[in-house]
């Protein structure tokens, strides 16, 4: 044996030492803190198979019971020690109270990266996250949202369009609700964020709708980005992965591009989409800039790349989302007719004596339809997992635990909203449950499909209206009513991150 031989011998021993030590380290993080946890072995058996035998709510589900009776627990992602909050209260402080220690969503993005995971708002960091969050605020005001209601409903009539012709021959037909609630998505999403008509409902297989499909369509290339993610932001792109299809990303930013470079001024201050606020804020923040040109050379904030990040944001954000929600509560509604009639009276009611569509100022009167909307959040939160990091050390309190900088914290929110302990009898459909006298029984912090505190989701109210509107229009106009294809049992799709149906989802729908 050469000296080379007998080196290169020691050098492998040290390094397999040096990892079995580094993983020993983290093996034994909980049980070394006297925190409960999920221990490694299974965490990690479970998270190989989590890739194709369940989806992540299911993962985070089988950690939330085995840390019951527990406020929070330890568990591991891959190799690296989590942690679980399952206390509402503590959920409440790790949201609000204690913002600041847990500011982020995800760790520091790798400064190269491609320009959509770069930028989009959910994965800004820090002072910049805020500073445009805080800009973007505004594109949600009631005013905002005023003016949004009718493009809403544009799209919903259009929708209703095309199921009269579907039912003009025998008053009735059946629908795949997924793929539906997808076209009218695409619709609203377009015309909202670009000021574009997709037709995706009148059947128009448009270039944008097929990449924007793909583009946000959670696949097994992303996942294994996500995943070499956690184990370092810088890894993926080291190995030449980018979340984005380079094709795609050409295409996104091509298309802001353009739609910015054809409007001329005179266009503009009739245009009403999110893309003109934007451009609006950008000149607002160039002005300045002339105006003081003494003042600090800030980075600016509206660059192109937040431009475009932004519309990607709202794309992603507005789509798969919006559309299983939408999805989730038709169905529902098939299989209680009950449920179906209260809400038709109730809008008949609104409507009154005159046969036109209910104001913006009306919508706030359909509150039977609202608790049928939260009871849907209730049962199929799309975000049921959230995710902070945390950015400065936390001491839990009435424990000695501190959780470190860097940690990733989550919140198993679907399983907090179906733990019978806070919604008795989770699998039932009930709005019930959000009646005047029931809400207040509510435990705060057991409810927060759009999360809480300044990080949670921005536009809350346009999903709430985009939903409100599709289902004024439906419930109205039709009948919904389980068919021989509808399923009875759901099941979720398991290569998402979002809660979406894993496969078509079928009801009859007739013409009142
Ligand atoms: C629906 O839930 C929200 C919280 O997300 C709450 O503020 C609102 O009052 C609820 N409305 C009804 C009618 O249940
Ligand atoms: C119901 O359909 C008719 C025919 O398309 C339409 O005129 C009417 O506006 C619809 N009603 C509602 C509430 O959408
Ligand atoms: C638009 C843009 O800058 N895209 C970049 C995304 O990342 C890849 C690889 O890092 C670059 O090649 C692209 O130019």
């Amino acid at each position: 044996m050469g000296p080379f031989t007998i080196s290169l011998i020691l050098i492998s021993i040290t390094a397999v030492l040096l990892v079995w030590r580094y993983l020993q380290n983290n093996f034994t993080y909980w049980r070394k803190r006297g925190v409960p946890y999920v221990p490694f072995w299974e965490s990690f058996l479970l998270s190989s198979t989590a890739m194709k035998k369940i989806n992540i709510f299911e993962f985070f589900e089988v950690f939330y019971k085995a840390l019951d009776g527990h406020r929070f627990g330890g568990a591991f992602q891959l190799v690296y020690p989590i942690i679980i909050i399952r206390d509402p209260e503590l959920i409440k402080t790790v949201f609000i109270k204690a913002f600041s220690n847990f500011y982020d969503r995800n760790p520091p993005q790798d400064e190269k990266g491609d320009v959509f995971n770069r930028t989009q708002i959910f994965q800004l960091t820090g002072e910049k996250w805020r500073t445009v969050r805080h800009k973007l605020s505004p594109a949600f005001s009631s005013a905002k949202l005023k003016i949004m209601y009718q493009t809403l409903s544009g799209c919903a009539e259009d929708l209703n369009a095309h199921l009269q012709t579907l039912c003009s021959e025998t008053g009735q037909t059946e629908i795949d609700v997924k793929e539906l609630m997808s076209d009218y998505t695409m619709d609203v999403i377009g015309a909202i964020a670009l000021g574009i008509k997709c037709n995706s409902i009148k059947g128009e297989n448009s270039e944008f709708k097929q990449i924007v499909r793909a583009t946000f369509k959670f696949d097994q290339r992303r996942t294994i980005f996500a995943t070499l993610e956690v184990i370092h932001p810088k890894l993926p792109r080291l190995l030449g992965l980018t979340s984005q299809l380079p094709e795609e990303e050409e295409y996104l930013l091509g298309i802001t591009r353009e739609a910015i470079e054809m409007r001329t001024d005179s266009e503009s201050s009739s245009r009403r989409d999110f893309l003109q606020m934007l451009m609006n804020l950008r000149s607002q923040e160039l002005q300045q800039r002339n105006e003081n040109p003494s003042g600090e050379p800030d980075e600016p904030v509206f660059s192109e790349d937040i431009l475009v990040g932004a519309i990607g944001s709202f794309l992603s954000a507005g789509l798969e989302p919006v559309a299983a929600t939408l999805t989730f509560c038709l169905y529902e509604l098939a299989l209680h007719p009950d449920i179906q009639e209260k809400i038709y009276l109730e809008i008949k009611e609104t409507k009154g004596q005159t046969l036109n569509d209910i104001s913006y100022e009306d919508l706030k009167k359909l509150r039977y339809t609202e608790q049928v909307m939260n009871e849907t959040l209730r049962k199929y939160p799309v975000a049921g997992i959230m995710a902070r990091i945390c950015t400065e050390p936390f001491k839990i309190p009435d424990s000695d635990v501190v959780v470190e900088k860097g940690m990733r914290v989550f919140v198993p929110l679907f399983s907090i909203q179906r733990d019978p302990q806070y919604f008795p009898e989770p699998d039932r459909f009930d709005p019930e449950r959000f009646s005047e006298e029931n809400i207040q029984k509510i435990v705060p912090g057991t409810y927060l499909p759009f999360g809480d505190g300044p990080r949670s989701c921005i536009a809350m109210r346009l999903a709430l209206l985009d939903v409100k509107t599709m289902l004024i229009k439906m419930v109205s106009n039709y009948t919904l009513y389980p068919c021989a294809r509808t399923q009875r049992i759901l099941e979720f799709d398991k290569k998402l991150v979002s809660l979406n149906p894993a496969s078509s989802l079928w009801i009859g729908v007739r013409k009142r």
